[in-house]
């Protein structure tokens, strides 16, 4: 493809994600706003780089159309548990369709990854009318999101082929990020009181 076709090509991928990380944060402000604990942390969104598309299509020998991951959402939670409730609350929008679901968390893949998976229908608005495509949106906790973006760099400072010993090393870092979130999770009901009331403060210095 030329320049010009993959710029036509990516450009409702390209307005999916902006669309979408205005709409997925606006519900962390929502709760702000509403003074309640938000299940999301953050929101980061990216378009799948040509290089990296290319890639895919041919390792998995399918046309680049069928990538589910070329428009690309994280949502992060601070705990596990409201991994679940964030799924649900994408699965009661109206604005996207869920069509997959990936739990990498009860099953986790062998490099040591854990996060849930989804992959939705988003309709965008172009001038020649709607057009339905994929994105996948990966909810993980910030635990997860530190060692999968670690574990990435690794995977491409060693083109894929991380050394036994430092896989074997993440592989361990990833149960004890785990763990960690087992921690949290139990102390959860503390962590909450603590920020509420740090945001209290906040708020209360804010409006003086
Ligand atoms: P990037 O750079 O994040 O875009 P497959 O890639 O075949 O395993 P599939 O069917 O394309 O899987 O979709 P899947 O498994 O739902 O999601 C693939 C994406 O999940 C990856 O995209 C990563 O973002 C993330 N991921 C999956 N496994 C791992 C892992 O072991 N380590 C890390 N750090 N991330 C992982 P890309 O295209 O690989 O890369």
């Amino acid at each position: 493809m030329r320049n010009i076709e993959w710029e036509l090509f990516l450009a409702p991928y390209k307005q999916a994600v902006e669309e979408l990380k205005v709409k997925l944060r606006g519900i962390r402000t929502e709760y702000e706003l509403e003074h309640v604990n938000s299940p999301i942390e953050f929101v980061t969104g990216r378009v799948k780089p040509i290089s990296s598309i290319l890639n895919k299509a041919k390792q998995k020998q399918i046309p680049i159309e069928d990538i589910q991951d070329i428009a690309g959402l994280r949502m992060m939670c601070q705990f596990v548990d409201d991994i679940k409730y964030v799924v649900e609350m994408l699965k009661r929008r109206n604005d996207l369709e869920i069509i997959e679901e990936r739990d990498y968390i009860t099953s986790k893949k062998e490099s040591g990854y854990r996060s849930y998976h989804v992959v939705a229908e988003y309709p965008v608005q172009t001038i020649s009318g709607e057009k339905k495509i994929l994105v996948e949106i990966q909810i993980r906790t910030l635990a997860m999101n530190f060692w999968a973006t670690i574990e990435h760099s690794l995977n491409y400072k060693y083109s894929g082929n991380i050394p036994q010993n430092v896989k074997e090393r993440l592989q361990r870092a990833a149960e004890a990020a785990y763990s960690l979130d087992g921690e949290m999770s139990q102390i959860r009901g503390e962590i909450q009181e603590a920020q509420a009331i740090f945001l209290r403060k906040t708020d209360a210095k804010e409006s003086e």
